[in-house]
């Protein structure tokens, strides 16, 4: 199978992460890319290719024009006021508050953001656009004839929405390239979402359409971030209701029950019979991730992929989460090399 990926990843590299109420060094590092390249290439998995570029009117079929706006100077206005280190956002609008963008930079970080979980840093903006053309050109890829591409994407995506980002997120590559294949002519896309945590942003984007079902595994969120979405009571709306179908489990969740939770989603899938899968990647499910709180093995994840090429789809896998760094490029590349054994 191709792989797409860019170097341009390495242009946003987080200092620091607030967890567990201190600062502590950036669990999502350009590492984690580097480690999952060379396990590609360690395995002949196939050919790696640089993304093409896709303008940003491809992006604006998914993303709000005030936020990519945002994303694009965000840097630059922090600069201006003096302080050469990342930017974070410290307030929200919650319940009863005024969600009016601000004038000022400390401001709009607070109204395009849901958390402090996605610094913007002098790079970030050509690393998250990189990371959406190696999303799109995989998906070019598949919409060209492949059964299926890897896209290496980083910084990950589908904790962004429309018009915010959050949880190492800025764009989200899942659903522009969903949207992508959409626009080309795929009449329904399926989004399977197989990252540890839930994918609030994608379900957002697509709450209320027929024509992309979104189907998520994750951590409960009475229990895991991102806290505010990802119950199983989330079916969609209007057009949308049955559309969106989301898995929460427990905290020490395995793959006896995980694996079924999955068989269960590609039936899912298979019912909505769409023309095309995006699966967002994510392999922070692993039982030593430093963050998450499952216990899949490595030769799950194998079987993880053998599983998903039985759906015998058109197939693009997007790399999204997974941060137990010595392990993520085995994890993540056995997904991939599970999918091509079933074929
Ligand atoms: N105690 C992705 O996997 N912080 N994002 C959680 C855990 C945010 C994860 C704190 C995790 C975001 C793409
Ligand atoms: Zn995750």
């Amino acid at each position: 199978m191709i792989t797409v990926y860019s170097d341009d990843h390495r242009l946003h590299a987080a200092k620091n992460e607030l967890i567990d109420g201190t600062l502590k060094p950036a669990v999502e590092t350009p590492e984690r890319a580097d480690i999952i390249l060379a396990r590609v290439r360690e395995t002949g998995l196939g050919e790696v290719l640089a993304p093409e570029d896709f303008g940003i009117e491809t992006l604006g079929r998914v993303h709000d024009s005030r936020y990519l706006l945002f994303l694009e100077t965000a840097w630059g206005l922090w600069r201006e006021t003096g302080r050469d280190y990342d930017a974070l956002p410290l307030a929200w609008p919650v319940r009863g508050m005024r969600a009016i963008e601000p004038e000022e930079i400390d401001g709009k970080l607070s109204y395009f953001s849901f958390d402090a979980g996605a610094p913007i840093t002098s790079g970030t903006w050509p690393a998250v656009r990189a990371s959406a053309n190696v999303a799109l050109t995989a998906s070019r890829i598949v919409g060209d004839g492949e059964r299926v591409a890897f896209g290496l994407c980083r910084p990950p995506g589908h904790h962004a929405a429309s018009d915010y980002c959050g949880g190492y997120c800025f764009l989200n590559n899942a659903a522009i390239a969903a949207q992508w294949l959409r626009d080309q002519g795929a009449e329904r896309v399926s989004i399977l979402d197989i990252d540890y945590h839930h994918g609030n942003g994608t379900q957002s984007i697509f709450y209320d359409r027929a024509d992309v079902q979104f189907v998520s595994l994750h951590a409960d969120p009475k229990q895991e971030y991102p806290f505010f979405l990802g119950y199983s009571d989330e079916i969609g709306q209007g057009a949308g209701e049955g559309f969106n179908v989301n898995y929460p489990m427990e905290w020490g969740t395995g793959f006896d029950v995980w694996g079924q939770a999955l068989k269960d989603a590609c039936q899912e899938v298979a019912s909505f019979a769409p023309d095309a899968v995006v699966v967002s990647l994510g392999v922070d499910t692993f039982e030593k991730d430093p963050i998450s709180q499952f216990r899949l093995k490595s030769p799950d994840f194998t079987e993880t992929g053998r599983i998903i090429a039985g759906l015998d789809l058109p197939t693009v896998f997007l790399m999204e989460g997974g941060y137990a760094v010595s392990e993520v490029g085995v994890n993540a590349v056995n997904v991939l090399t599970g999918f091509e054994a079933a074929l």
